[in-house]
């Protein structure tokens, strides 16, 4: 082999194994393919509003208030030629991100202006168990349904996200067939026990993102430990994402996930725009 065929052959294992295309070109690239609609950006973000769903907890726990807005002025004596308005709410509500100091397992941990950007944008795999939801609204994610997607399409993606989709998103628009309660509580799908432990302490992922009011199952509070996702995920120093839309856009593997919380200081989480970055070929 002469140098130059040496230097081709370099040039194509670059390419097959797929590391980055050279700095300078890496952003035009992206720009060229958002223009000609051979990346398209998804909004995973619902609506946030005073109608926006709010998570429920039992006596004797404090309640996070929804989402508020206060209009100063609106082209009017207030201020003749301007609209703003202030708003109010918890961290905790509509789409928003789980900062790993949100759990006393996590107390040491990240607050939500803390959290590395780099964490906040990366690869996301979807898990799809619409139709298991479905049939059964308190069904439960294991860690072999999870193996058995890494068979399928490949193991989940270092310092990625894995988004569980569960056609919950469709109930969005309503408290009541959002949080799902009866007499027992409510009832939304999760994950279970060992999957929220072995996707904190195992899998190579930094986050987990859900179309329910919480990244836990309606019925965590009284598994053991209760709220494994909060406990194990935000221990490990990683974070949560919920309330979710759009995610039947997204490919199983092949996604980019943006997630844009405020820069909250001290804060435990925030309401966040969630988008995807998507390829069409
Ligand atoms: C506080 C207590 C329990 C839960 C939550 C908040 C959330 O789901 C949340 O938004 O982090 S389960
Ligand atoms: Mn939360």
């Amino acid at each position: 082999m002469t140098e130059h065929d040496e230097l081709v052959v370099e040039e194509r294992d670059k390419l097959t194994v797929g590391r980055a295309a050279p700095a300078a070109e890496a952003l035009p690239s992206l720009l060229a393919a958002l223009s000609s609609g051979s990346v398209e950006v998804v909004d995973l973000t619902q609506p946030l509003s005073e109608n926006t769903p709010i998570i429920q907890l039992p006596e004797p726990f404090v309640n996070t208030p929804g989402w508020k807005m206060h209009e100063l002025s609106r082209y009017d004596d207030r201020g003749p030629a301007w609209y703003w308005n202030s708003f109010e709410g918890g961290e905790h509500v509509g789409t928003h991100l789980d900062a790993p100091v949100h759990w006393v397992t996590g107390k040491d941990s990240d607050d939500v202006s803390q959290i590395p950007l780099s964490r906040l944008i990366g690869s996301a795999i979807v898990i799809d168990k619409v139709a298991e939801a479905q049939a059964d609204p308190d069904y439960l994610l294991t860690i072999d349904e999870v193996r058995s997607f890494e068979s399928e399409h490949g193991s989940l993606p270092e310092g990625g996200w894995l988004l569980y989709r569960t056609g919950w998103d469709a109930r969005a628009h309503d408290q009541s067939e959002f949080l799902n309660a009866n007499e027992t509580g409510p009832h939304t799908p999760g994950i279970d026990v060992e999957c929220a432990r072995w996707l904190a302490d195992e899998a190579p992922i930094v986050g987990v993102g859900v179309e329910t009011v919480g990244t836990d199952a309606g019925t965590a509070h009284s598994f053991d430990p209760p709220f494994p996702c909060h406990q194990f995920l935000l221990g490990a120093g990683k974070c949560g994402l919920t309330q979710l839309a759009n995610l039947e856009r997204l490919p199983a593997t092949g996604a980019v996930l943006i997630v844009a919380p405020l820069k909250l200081v001290n804060g435990s989480g925030s309401p966040c725009r969630a988008m995807a970055l998507v390829p069409h070929s």
